[in-house]
């Protein structure tokens, strides 16, 4: 059982301002913004320069539309600091993250810029019920990653303690956990039950365990993981939300009231985009979702397409908010797979497998391969021991019971393989799910 846990909100001013309070303080942050980037950073002048847009042209929220998308393609061609507003002395720090495209994205902030990512951070951690002295376990990893040094620094200034335990020692991990007895975790979902299916296989009692709150993301889980882990934990699991070129972690939570995610708009400015036309969607239309980072100094972007799959609403939340939320992200746009023409997230695979969570763990694998010049895709999922002694026909059964799921969530018929409990490969922090072969 999850424990109860009290929240609070911690920027009241602007974190409940009502929304046309919201829209002018943004219009404002957006108009010096773009002047700034088309000034300091020659890549964006030539952007708005092709488009045909004088910076005078944008006069707020009203007139984003108009403003061309930036995405990673901006950051590989500026590679390394061809992104930054601000001369190379002025960083403090320097992220990165690994692209798709062959280099990384490099991502640097000024002191403000790093103090601006703590406060976002703090008003997170107040909405998952952290509260001041507590000790934080952090697993993220620690380096170039985001996910460490972003909730450490955001921990000194709320007023917890840090543990930078940073990623891998699974065992030393388990130790730390029963011995110092931290009240928070934050790792990614997938390392989490990692821990947890270690702490089984060692016969370690839960209950002994401090942790109250978990503060999960980095990657794509489903409500069905979020519920597996607090049961199983006995905590309250929050979704933090975050990409290294917008800040890092934090530029949106997971409130008490539900599984959407606030976004901190006031400074990260959100749309919801029309993948084909690039338009503006509506409240509750699936779309990718595009940032405008419009108050940080060394690295403002304007519309930029995380790529990331989700649903905006607008309005007052049960929890007071009312900052802009979006839905838990199903997956990146470029994480869908043609299978027979039919689109297919890992998500929807998950979410199927998340029925059966008595029977087999959600340590899932993808294997996607192209035969005789036709998809072919199989997942592989671990049985929990106590099912592994089962008899042959209730595994039969069992198989065919996810395979009914995975087809009416997906509308594919893919193929189930079960396997012995921990076979497949733990997660260490971002979990690989798919493994295709059609392309190599
Ligand atoms: O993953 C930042 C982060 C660290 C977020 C720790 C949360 C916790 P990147 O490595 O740049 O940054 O990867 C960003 O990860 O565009 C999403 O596709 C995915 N992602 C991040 N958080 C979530 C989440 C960090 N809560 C990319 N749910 C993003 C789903 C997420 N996907």
């Amino acid at each position: 059982m999850a424990k109860e846990i009290e929240t609070f909100i911690w920027d009241e001013k602007n974190e409940c301002m009502s929304d046309d309070e919201r829209e002018a303080l943004v219009s404002e942050r957006i108009r010096k913004c773009v002047k700034r980037l088309y000034e300091k950073v020659p890549y964006y002048k030539t952007k708005l320069d092709n488009a045909g847009i004088k910076p005078e042209d944008i006069n707020g929220t009203e007139d984003l539309w108009k403003l061309p998308f930036t995405d990673k393609f901006d950051f590989r061609d500026n590679y390394p600091f061809g992104t930054l507003a601000v001369p190379r002395e002025e960083v403090e720090r320097f992220h990165a993250s690994s692209g798709t495209t062959g280099r990384m994205k490099v991502v640097g902030y000024t002191h403000n810029d790093i103090e601006l990512w703590s406060d976002m951070l703090c008003r997170s951690f107040a909405m998952a019920g952290m509260k001041k002295n507590d000790l934080a376990h952090i697993s993220y990893g620690y380096g170039l990653f985001t996910g460490g040094l972003g909730p450490h620094y955001a921990c000194e200034k709320f007023g917890a303690t840090a543990i930078p335990v940073s990623t891998g020692q699974t065992d030393r991990q388990i130790m730390i956990l029963t011995d110092w007895k931290p009240d928070v975790i934050f790792c990614t979902p997938t390392y989490m039950l990692n821990l947890l299916d270690k702490m089984d296989e060692k016969g370690v009692d839960k209950s002994q365990l401090n942790l109250r709150t978990g503060i999960f993301g980095a990657e794509a889980w489903t409500v069905e993981m979020k519920q597996e882990i607090e049961e199983r934990a006995g905590i309250r699991a929050f979704d933090i939300y975050g990409l290294s070129e917008v800040c890092g972690p934090g530029v949106g939570c997971s409130c008490d009231k539900g599984d959407l995610i606030h976004i901190q708009a006031d400074h990260f400015w959100p749309e919801v985009v029309d993948p084909e036309t690039g338009k503006p969607l509506p409240d509750g239309e699936l779309g990718e979702l595009v940032f405008s980072s419009i108050t940080k100094e060394a690295l403002p972007l304007m519309r930029y397409n995380t790529h990331d799959l989700t649903r905006i609403y607008h309005g007052k939340c049960a929890c007071g908010r009312t900052t802009p939320r979006i839905e838990k992200i199903t997956g990146r746009a470029d994480d869908m797979m043609v299978i027979r023409g039919v689109n297919l997230f890992p998500s929807q695979i998950e979410e199927a497998i998340g029925k059966h969570t008595d029977a087999v763990s959600l340590n899932y694998q993808i294997f996607v391969d192209r035969i005789n010049n036709q998809d072919s895709i199989y997942v592989k999922l671990e049985l929990k021991p106590n099912l592994f002694s089962d008899t042959i026909g209730d595994l039969a059964k069992l198989n065919k019971a996810i395979e009914a799921d995975i087809t009416s969530i997906t509308g594919l018929h893919i193929r189930v393989q079960l396997v012995e409990p921990n076979t497949l490969p733990k997660s260490e922090g971002k979990m690989k799910r798919v493994i295709d072969s059609r392309f190599k």
